[in-house]
C-alpha cells in the first residue's frame, strides 16, 4: 500500500478527550474516530489489526473444534422473554421498535438466539457435542462508555456457544474453550491470566475471566506471579483429557475482586509471590448447564430414547477491546509496536528524498519485490520531510522500516530497523530482500545492530 494512496489521519497531537494511551495511539495514529460516546468507526489502519485478530482468533476456535457461523445483530424481543432475560437485563440492552411496533432489541450477547437454533437443529444424542461461535457486534448501553474501544457500547464480540448431553461432556467442551483461550491470547503476543470470576447477567456457577494486567485496567485482581511466566500449550490434542494441560493454571490462586478470598490468597500465596494489581478482561468463559436449555426446551433424543436436556457453556473474547488491551501492553514514547502476528503491515518502506531518482528506483523495487514476495509493506512515498515520516512510522508501529535515503543508496544500501529494539543495520539490496525470504524476522541477520543513522 501506497502512503499517497491509503487513507491514515495520523494526528500529531495527543487528542484532549483521551484519558489512556492506548486510545491516545489509536486516535493519533489514524485507526478510529469516534462517531457517537462509546461508537467507533474503524479507519482503514485499525480495521488491519482488527481482521488480523478476528483471523488468530478464528484459526484457534476451529483447531478445538467450534464451527463458524454469523447471527444478526438485531434480535426480537419475544426471544428474551423465553429465556426471561428481556426484563431482567435492564438499561444496557437497547430496545427498537420496528414499523410493525414490533420490540426488536440490538444483541448484547447471544445465548438466546443460539439456544433456538440448536434446539430447532438438532434431535437426537449423536448432533452433540457441538460448539458454534461467531464473531459479530454487539451493543451494550454501558452507563460510562470509556477508553475509547475498551469498554465501548458498540463492540465486536468472538462468542461461542457448547451443547453436550452430560454435565461431564459440557466440561470437556468448556476445558476446549480454556485452552483455546491460553493459545489465542499467547499468540497475540499477550499474558493473559485466567482468573476465577463471578457469572453476572450470563449466569452459571463456573467463570474464569482472561485478564492482562495493566495499570489501566477496570478491574481489581489478585494473582500468584508464577503465572505471569507459564508459556500455552502447543500442538494440543483436543480429544484428549485437557485437565493435565489446564492443571498449571489452576492449581495457582488468581481472582478477580468480586470472588476474591484474602484468607486464601494470604495462606496460599507465598508473600513475595503476591500480586494485587490492575487487569483488562479480554476474554470470559462460563459454564451455565441447562440455565437457558430448560426454559427454552433445547433437548434431544438420549441414547435411552429418553428427552435429555443439554448442558451448555458460552465463551467469549473481546475483539474490538484487544485492540487497545494489546497496545497498552506493546508501545513506547513514540508509538505503538505491534506484535508481528497482528501487525497491520509487516514492513513500513520509507523513501526519504521522494523526486531522487536512484532512491525512487531503489525504493519502487524493494516494494514490489517485497509484495510479491507475499510481505505487507506500507510504502511511504509522501512528500512529507524525513523527521516527519519517522515520527509517523514510529507512531504506527510497523515491526520493521526500511529507510531508503540517496546517500546510501548511492553506496547500494538501505538501513533495516527492528521498531521494538530500535536496533538499525545497513543492508545492501538483495540482502534486505533475503533478509525477509529466510529469517523468521525475529532480528536483523547482519550487522552489528546500532540506533538508527539516516535520521
Ligand atoms: N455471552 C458471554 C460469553 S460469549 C458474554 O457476553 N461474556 S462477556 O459479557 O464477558 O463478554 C465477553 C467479552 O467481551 C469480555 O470478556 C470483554 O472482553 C468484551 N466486552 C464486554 N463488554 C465490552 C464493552 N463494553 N466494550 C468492549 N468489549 C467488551
Amino acid at each position: 500500500m501506497r502512503i499517497s494512496r491509503f487513507f491514515m489521519p495520523v494526528l500529531r497531537d495527543a487528542p484532549s478527550e483521551a484519558e489512556i494511551v492506548s486510545h491516545r495511539l489509536m486516535l493519533r495514529a489514524g485507526m478510529i474516530r469516534q462517531s457517537s460516546s462509546g461508537i467507533y468507526s474503524w479507519l482503514p489502519m485499525g480495521l488491519k489489526v482488527l481482521n488480523n485478530i478476528s483471523q488468530i482468533v478464528r484459526e484457534e476456535q476451529d483447531k478445538a473444534g467450534a464451527v463458524e457461523l454469523l447471527m444478526p445483530t438485531i434480535q426480537s424481543a419475544d426471544l428474551w422473554r423465553e429465556s426471561e432475560r428481556y426484563e431482567a437485563y435492564g438499561a444496557e440492552m437497547l430496545r427498537i421498535k420496528d414499523r410493525h411496533g414490533r420490540e426488536m432489541l440490538y444483541g448484547p450477547t447471544n445465548e438466546e438466539l443460539i439456544t433456538t437454533l440448536f434446539r430447532d437443529g438438532a434431535h437426537s444424542y449423536r448432533d452433540v457435542p457441538c460448539t458454534l461461535y461467531h464473531v459479530q457486534w454487539k451493543f451494550r448501553d454501558e452507563i460510562r462508555p470509556r477508553f475509547g474501544v475498551m469498554r465501548g457500547r458498540e463492540f465486536l464480540m468472538k462468542d461461542a456457544y457448547s451443547f453436550d448431553l452430560t454435565k461431564e461432556d459440557a466440561k470437556k467442551s468448556f476445558n476446549r474453550m480454556f485452552v483455546a483461550y491460553l493459545r489465542t491470547f499467547e499468540r497475540l503476543g499477550l499474558t493473559a491470566i485466567p482468573m476465577q470470576a463471578e457469572t453476572g447477567p450470563i449466569g452459571g456457577d463456573l467463570s474464569y475471566e482472561f485478564i492482562i494486567l495493566a495499570k489501566t485496567g477496570e478491574s481489581e485482581v489478585f494473582c500468584h506471579k508464577d503465572l505471569l511466566d507459564l508459556k500455552a500449550p502447543e500442538n494440543v490434542n483436543y480429544d484428549s483429557d485437557l485437565e493435565p494441560v489446564m492443571a498449571p493454571w489452576l492449581e495457582k490462586y488468581a481472582a478477580t475482586e468480586d470472588v476474591h478470598d484474602a484468607d486464601r490468597f494470604a495462606s496460599e500465596v507465598p508473600r513475595d509471590k503476591q500480586i494485587s494489581a490492575r487487569g483488562i478482561e479480554v476474554g470470559q468463559v462460563f459454564l451455565f448447564g441447562d440455565k437457558y436449555n430448560e426454559p427454552m426446551k433445547c433437548a434431544v433424543q438420549g441414547p435411552d430414547g429418553k428427552l435429555t436436556t443439554l448442558q451448555s457453556g458460552s465463551y467469549g473474547i473481546g475483539v474490538s477491546r484487544l485492540v487497545g488491551a494489546i497496545i497498552e501492553a506493546s508501545h513506547d514514547e513514540a508509538g505503538i509496536i505491534w506484535p508481528q502476528s497482528i501487525a497491520p503491515f509487516k514492513i513500513g518502506l520509507l523513501n526519504l528524498k521522494v523526486g531522487d531518482k536512484d532512491t525512487d528506483a531503489a525504493c519502487e523495487s524493494l516494494y514490489e519485490q517485497l509484495q510479491s514476495m507475499g510481505q505487507t509493506v506500507l510504502y511511504d512515498d509522501s512528500k512529507e520531510r524525513a523527521g516527519g515520516k519517522f515520527k509517523t512510522m514510529d507512531l504506527i508501529g510497523l515491526p520493521w522500516q526500511i529507510i531508503a535515503g540517496p546517500r546510501s543508496v548511492k553506496a547500494g544500501k538501505v538501513e533495516l530497523k527492528n521498531r521494538a529494539s530500535g536496533e538499525a543495520t545497513e543492508l545492501g539490496l538483495d540482502e534486505v530482500i533475503n533478509f525477509f525470504v529466510t529469517k523468521s524476522t525475529d532480528s536483523p541477520s547482519t550487522g552489528t545492530g546500532r540506533k538508527s543513522t539516516e535520521s
